[in-house]
């Protein structure tokens, strides 16, 4: 069996800033999570950037180059900037801060769909600021928004110029089918990074039963052209992510998708998180991956040929 690839996603664009007192905001407080997130064993840093005033989700790629300079000369972890930004971005937003990153990895969400966070406002009566509320409960009315068009363009404008390779987000089966249509298209090439996403409102539902069928599906499609990898939102992440270990599959956690540690209690870092899932695969008799075997897994570019 291979090795396991921990990815870890420091802050995203669902959570707020009023849900977790741990959740990374400002440049330094990024950089100081995805650095503890390295050291704790995470081979892969998934990153959004966030206004530093008032902690929404921002594309300037000014901000982003506050922090990936400082994680890149403190860890050898790859580092994976987001495509898919935080609501009601255009595509070009999304893309500023890649572009000029030029990064090894970047998302690429498979598809438009449904994505629907409005229940993580939960029954919060006290808001830190104005923007979340509105920002979550909005979400029931939106859609985000990759057409075969946009990943067309995002996998030549990226992919092909600047040598990045992707995590393909899959929130559902049918973005298995759109990734193998991408594939077949000649858009993109394995090992194919399949992060294979249960929870959100809007994708697949957290069962067991569906991680095997996604399972299954990405075999049907893609043979050992791929690397899997799973992560589970909220309450279902360290299951999902045992689950997947167990079939031969990556890990991803990160305070993106889930604030807590376990039932009721909150992580306080998101290396908090990696270092239970490591404990987890280590109980398991797996062994961690290092940067180095991420990068020769997943066949990237290095990282002295990144734009930061
Ligand atoms: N938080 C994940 C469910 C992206 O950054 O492109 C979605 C995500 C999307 O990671
Ligand atoms: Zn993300």
């Amino acid at each position: 069996m291979s090795k396991v690839i921990i990815s870890c996603a420091v802050t995203g664009a669902i959570h707020t800033p009023s849900m977790s007192e741990y959740l990374p905001i400002t440049p330094e407080e990024i950089a100081k999570s995805s650095i503890e997130a390295a050291e704790a064993g995470a081979a892969i840093i998934h990153l959004h950037a966030r206004d530093p005033i008032d902690g929404r989700p921002t594309p300037d790629p000014a901000v982003f180059m506050q922090f990936l300079p400082i994680i890149k000369q403190s860890t050898d972890a790859v580092i994976n900037i987001t495509t898919g930004g935080g609501l009601g971005m255009t595509v070009a937003e999304r893309l500023a801060a890649p572009l000029l990153a030029k990064p090894e990895m970047c998302s690429l969400n498979m598809g438009s769909m449904n994505f629907n966070i409005s229940g993580a406002a939960g029954k919060r009566t006290e808001w830190k600021h104005a923007w979340e509320k509105p920002y979550l409960e909005g979400t029931t009315d939106f859609i985000f928004r990759n057409t075969f068009k946009d990943i067309e363009s995002i996998t030549r404008t990226l992919g092909e110029e600047h040598g990045t390779r992707f995590e393909f987000e899959c929130y559902d089966i049918g973005h298995l089918y759109n990734l193998a249509h991408c594939r077949d298209k000649g858009w993109v090439k394995g090992p194919l990074f399949i992060q294979s996403i249960f929870g959100i409102t809007g994708g697949i539902g957290p069962e067991y039963q569906n991680l095997m069928f996604m399972r299954e599906t990405a075999n049907r499609l893609f043979g050992d052209d791929y690397v899997w990898s799973v992560l589970g939102a909220g309450r279902h992440q360290m299951s999902f992510c045992t689950m997947a270990a167990m079939l031969g599959g990556n890990v991803r956690v990160g305070l993106e998708d889930s604030l807590y540690l376990g039932r009721g209690q909150m992580a306080t870092s998101n290396a908090d998180q990696v270092r239970k899932i490591r404990r987890i695969l280590e109980d398991l008799s797996l062994e961690i991956a290092t940067p180095a075997e991420a990068r020769e897994m997943l066949q990237l570019k290095g990282g002295d040929r990144v734009g930061f």
